[in-house]
This record gives C-alpha cells, sequence and structure tokens, in this order.
C-alpha cells in the first residue's frame, strides 16, 4: 500500500506521524511543503490548509492524531494499550499534549519578558504533572506508545532551547528529563526529523523577534 506523508520539516504534528509510521516500520514517501509559500496542489487536497495530510490508496487523511490511529490500527494497534480505559487515558493525555504545543507558540512569539515566564512555567508545571502519570520509562511501562510520541516532540522544542540559551527546563526535574532520555534513545524518535532540525528551529525561534530570541544565541 502506498502511503505519502505531506510534511512541513519543523511542524510537530507532522512528527508524531512519522514516529507512528517509522515504530511500524511502514514504507511510505514523504512530500516536504513550505508553509509559507503552500503550493496549489497542497491547497486542493488538504481541506485544513495544514499539514500533516496522508495520501493513501484510498484518499486523503488529515489530523495528526486520526492519522496516527489509522497507522496504529492497519499495522496490529500496538501503540494504544488494549485495555479501554487505559486506551482512552492514553487519549486524554494525547489531547493534553496539543494544548501544550498551543502553549508553546504562545511562548516562542512572546515579546513580554513576564507574560514569557508565566507560559514557561505554565508549561514546565503541565509536563511535571503528565510526568507523574508516567508508569515506567514510557508513559505506559516499558512499551513505547502514540502518547510517547506526542511529547517527543514537545520535548524537542525544549532541547533546542536548551542547547542554545542557558534556559534548561530539564535542570531541576529529573523525572522529564528521564522521560526525555529514554525517548530521545528511539531511532523512530531520532529519525522523525531532518538532519539540520536544531539549526533550522533555531533559526525560526530568532525571526519571531520575540523575548526567547533574546535569549537564544547560535554555539
Ligand atoms: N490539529 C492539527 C494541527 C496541524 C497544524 O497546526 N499544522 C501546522 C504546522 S505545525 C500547519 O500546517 N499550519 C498551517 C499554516 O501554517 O499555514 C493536527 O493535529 O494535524
Amino acid at each position: 500500500m502506498k502511503l505519502n506523508l505531506i510534511s512541513f520539516e519543523l511542524c510537530p504534528y507532522v512528527q508524531r506521524s512519522i514516529i507512528v509510521l517509522l515504530e511500524n516500520d511502514i514504507m511510505h514517501e514523504r512530500t516536504y511543503i513550505d508553509l509559507s509559500d503552500k503550493p496549489d496542489w497542497f491547497k486542493k487536497k488538504s481541506p485544513l490548509g495544514k499539514v500533516p495530510i496522508l495520501e493513501t490508496p484510498s484518499g486523503i487523511l488529515f489530523e495528526s492524531n486520526v492519522i496516527c490511529e489509522y497507522l496504529n490500527e492497519i499495522s496490529g494497534s500496538k501503540l494504544h494499550p488494549d485495555d479501554s480505559f487505559e486506551k482512552a487515558r492514553n487519549r486524554s493525555w494525547i489531547e493534553y499534549g496539543s494544548g501544550i504545543l498551543s502553549l508553546i507558540s504562545k511562548l516562542y512569539n512572546e515579546k513580554d519578558e513576564g507574560l514569557f515566564f508565566e507560559h514557561y512555567d505554565e508549561i514546565r508545571e503541565k509536563l511535571d504533572l503528565v510526568t507523574q502519570e508516567r508508569k515506567g520509562i514510557y508513559f505506559n511501562g516499558e512499551k513505547f506508545m502514540i502518547v510517547d510520541a506526542v511529547y517527543a516532540t514537545i520535548f524537542r522544542y525544549f532541547n533546542v532551547i536548551a542547547k542554545y540559551s542557558s534556559l534548561n527546563i530539564y535542570k531541576l526535574k529529573p523525572d522529564i528529563k528521564d522521560w526525555r532520555n529514554s525517548l530521545f534513545k528511539r531511532p523512530s524518535v531520532e529519525g522523525a526529523v531532518i538532519n539540520d532540525f536544531d539549526e533550522k528551529l533555531l533559526g525560526f525561534y530568532l525571526k519571531r523577534k520575540s523575548y526567547l530570541s533574546s535569549l537564544l544565541k547560535k554555539v
């Protein structure tokens, strides 16, 4: 079955889909587009004008959660717990992760120092809370699942901030750091982004001319 994921290099929702593709060894192609210059063919294919979209022989799918669920289902459903309550609980925390992604965009656009640290503390508290739900090296224990893919993409933002500034969200939070470290040992997580992702995300952060931009410098 031929699958093509329409992608954007820096998108965390694309990354979660790629992680699920890689975890399931699903053969696929990826077509990267520039969101600031969307091709006409993309506008016709994507009902929301957003990535990711998944082209399948049966048609187009959009919304990363739906794409991840579909990819998981066609591969034996191993990236969700079997138990209905646990599966629903995972989905709850996946939604929570998407909420954190919205806060992250507030964070990198914020110009005011005080408000920046308000967003930062809110994100740190939320990450602390979800980390307390973790039952082992991964969210559900010893098995990596979709919920882990979602948080890996969140941690990647803070890895880059810690690399290019003195702001390190993991410093006072060893549990969050442990989860991050377990996730970044997975080839799927490593392989979900382009080689020069860190530099490109740094460039994206710097362009915002926000408070975060002022903290970052190239090393
Ligand atoms: N809820 C959507 C969110 C996807 C999303 O926001 N994608 C962003 C890139 S990360 C996008 O395509 N934005 C459109 C734009 O920038 O014009 C999903 O989970 O797939």
